[in-house]
């Protein structure tokens, strides 16, 4: 198996580009904001409570230490608002802050910043004040009744917590070097080694990520137990008997599928369509695609390359959203993939990303990183406002706010980012991974330096230097100095949207998508994508958009806003051959509005009479940034 490693994020700075200015933002905007939030310190934003969750879990513990008797209260819920001294807000409230710490953490290796490293030290003294003797955390169980921990994995979140409080742990580390947080993880996962072990409990989390929250760990630590334990994991997924069955005391017969949402209907080896939750999808694919590469598991890799190409080929949005459907936050089946009631949720495409990356490190395809920068320039990036202080949960790709209110089948969808969210996965989730986004420009092997993102900066690696410089989403002409310490393979990815590319180096040898070059000296190569304005269309399964096409340029897809056009965007139609413009971020054409006088509800059927209009579209990703109105990612065609 192909097998290509993370470069680490310190050897990497971003110089003076579009992600460099988005870290910016993320550092000097959104990780100060999230920390309030997580406190409740924003003015009419819904309240976090996860905060004073930790507290009231230290508090509990030194409590009962003392000899207390502290109150029990239920465990049997998903989410949590009533008794004052209880646990509040969702089962899963703690891994906002494990997120913001592993965010800041990445931010802190970028830009060195002490007021900040000082504000995750203290959260991190909250965390450690929060874990049991015997090493586990879980606010809800610690607060409201800790005998009744690990009694429901398929819905409770203690190992989901748990997995993102590993990651966070390992970026803290390699930030500070610091083993406070850690060794706080480190001696969680012991326990969970222990209790779910060969003779202990059978099962796995209902939420993935503790599998690849271990695997982290393991790549942090190299003790094996946790490499074991993910694989554990992993292959009793989807066994039967089903354990969520067993934890609540019933049965399935042979022949009925269950837990299609967990990603549990089957042994994960037999699941070769992506089904259920799209997050749960994503997060469980990616720890398979990690340890399919560490254990050299060509089955399970393989396994990992249907799921990835069914997400792709058959249930992915153009702006890279997965889930189309509010029910379960779920795939569906393919080809669906309705515009206005997408679920689409910013935190499935950040998994997605993380998917990729992990399917790249195994198997050198340009298509991994492909969908990584459709999500990432689209859909992640659309979750949060201009300004950083604003996120998006939910990402559709068509919206009348007028028709919000009167329509449950929209219930899930805002026409405007919210200022934070009693579930706030998503905006820590886009804060961590652009903050940490180094690591996923660059990969490398023995001898060959993987370029999968292109961003101004400088990197260093085993066997050489790399300076990359230009205007990838402008121009798309880049220019990547290299400076090898001993002869080393350049591999450039080549975007899919780049049909005529042009390297200042000719004929270089390309390999699914990456262009090789041999580099024995120090060496520029320019690089030309050359972007293109472009019409696209879906596959005509796609019944919605028959007749529709949407507008990309390079990475970005584009939408249309009423601010610009009008309302009643559906009215409007692309001119069958557009004179388009560009004016460096913004894409105009000619096209129509359709005229209609009537006021009828039916008609007998006349030509269509139009208006000539000017249209005007702006990056998917930057809707909704001058308050709420209508948006369309497609547009009638022809
Ligand atoms: O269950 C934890 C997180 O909450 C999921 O990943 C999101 O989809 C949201 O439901
Ligand atoms: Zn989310």
């Amino acid at each position: 198996m192909e097998n290509a490693k993370v470069i680490n994020l310190k050897d990497i700075k971003f110089e003076n580009g579009f992600w460099k200015e988005m870290q910016e933002l993320v550092r000097n905007e959104v990780i100060p904001y999230q920390s309030k939030a997580l406190d409740d310190g924003i003015d009419g934003a819904e309240p976090s409570r996860c905060k004073e969750n930790f507290r009231k879990a230290a508090k509990a513990l030194r409590l009962r230490k003392s000899g207390v008797k502290t109150p029990v209260y239920p465990t049997d819920k998903w989410h949590y608002t009533e008794e004052a001294g209880a646990f509040k807000g969702w089962v899963f409230q703690d891994s906002d802050l494990y997120k913001w710490i592993e965010a800041a953490s990445y931010s802190l290796i970028n830009h060195r910043d002490l007021k900040l490293e000082k504000a995750v030290d203290g959260a991190i003294e909250l965390i450690c004040s929060a874990a049991e003797d015997d090493g586990y955390i879980d606010t809800l169980y610690t607060i409201n009744n800790p005998a009744a921990r690990f009694e429901n994995l398929r819905d409770f979140h203690e190992l989901y917590c748990f997995g993102h409080l590993a990651e966070a742990a390992c970026a803290h580390y390699s930030a500070t070097g610091k083993k406070t947080l850690l060794s706080a993880a480190a001696r969680f996962a012991d326990l969970i080694c222990k209790e779910f072990g060969e003779g202990g409990i059978q099962g796995y989390g209902g939420h993935p990520i503790a599998e690849e929250g271990l695997l982290k760990l393991y790549g942090k630590t190299g003790k094996r137990d946790y490499l074991d334990t993910a694989r554990l994991f992993i292959n009793r997924r989807g066994t039967r008997p089903y354990y969520f069955d067993l934890e609540r005391g019933e049965t399935t017969p042979k022949g009925e599928i269950k837990y299609t949402y967990n990603q549990a209907h089957l042994p994960v080896r037999e699941q070769k369509e992506a089904a259920g939750h799209a997050v749960r999808a994503v997060y469980l694919y990616t720890a398979m695609a990690h340890l399919a590469r560490i254990d050299d598991d060509s089955e399970l890799l393989n396994t990992c390359k249907a799921l990835f190409d069914d997400i792709t080929d058959k249930k992915m949005y153009i702006t890279g959203g997965i889930g189309s459907t509010k029910e379960g936050e779920a795939f569906t089946y393919a080809y669906d993939l309705p515009n206005g009631t997408a679920y689409a949720e910013t935190c499935a495409s950040v998994g997605m990303i993380f998917f990729a990356r992990r399917m790249a490190q195994a198997d050198f395809d340009s298509k991994y990183f492909n969908t990584a920068e459709k999500c990432l320039y689209n859909c992640v990036l659309a979750g949060m406002a201009e300004d950083g202080k604003s996120f998006f949960y939910t990402n559709p790709l068509e919206i009348d706010p007028k028709t919000l209110a009167a329509d449950e089948r929209k219930s899930h969808i805002k026409a405007v980012r919210q200022k934070w969210f009693d579930c706030a996965c998503c905006p820590p989730n886009i804060a961590r991974l652009i903050s940490d986004l180094g690591e996923y420009c660059f990969m490398e092997n023995d001898d060959t330096i993987f370029i999968n993102l292109y961003e101004n900066c400088k990197a260093k690696f085993d066997n050489a230097e790399i300076e990359i410089n230009g205007d990838y989403t402008g121009s798309g002409k880049i220019s990547v100095k290299i400076k090898p310490a001993e002869p080393v393979k350049i591999a450039f990815r080549i975007p899919d949207w780049s049909d005529n590319y042009i390297f200042s180096v000719k004929n270089p040898f390309v390999k699914k998508g990456y262009a090789y070059f041999e580099i024995n000296e120090e060496q520029t190569i320019e690089a030309d994508f050359s972007p293109r304005i472009k019409i696209m269309r879906c596959n005509p399964k796609v019944r919605e958009n028959i007749g529709k096409v949407a507008v990309t340029r390079g990475p970005f897809v584009y939408c249309l806003e009423e601010k610009d056009n009008l309302s009643n965007l559906h009215m409007l139609r692309l001119a069958e051959h557009p004179k388009f413009s560009f004016d460096g971020e913004n894409i105009f054409a000619n096209g129509y509005r359709e005229y209609f006088s009537s006021t009828a509800l039916y008609s007998e059927y006349r030509p269509v009479k139009e208006k000539l209009v000017h249209l005007k579209f702006i990056p998917y990703y930057k809707w909704a940034n001058r308050g709420e109105n209508e948006m369309a990612v497609y547009i009638r065609y022809r």
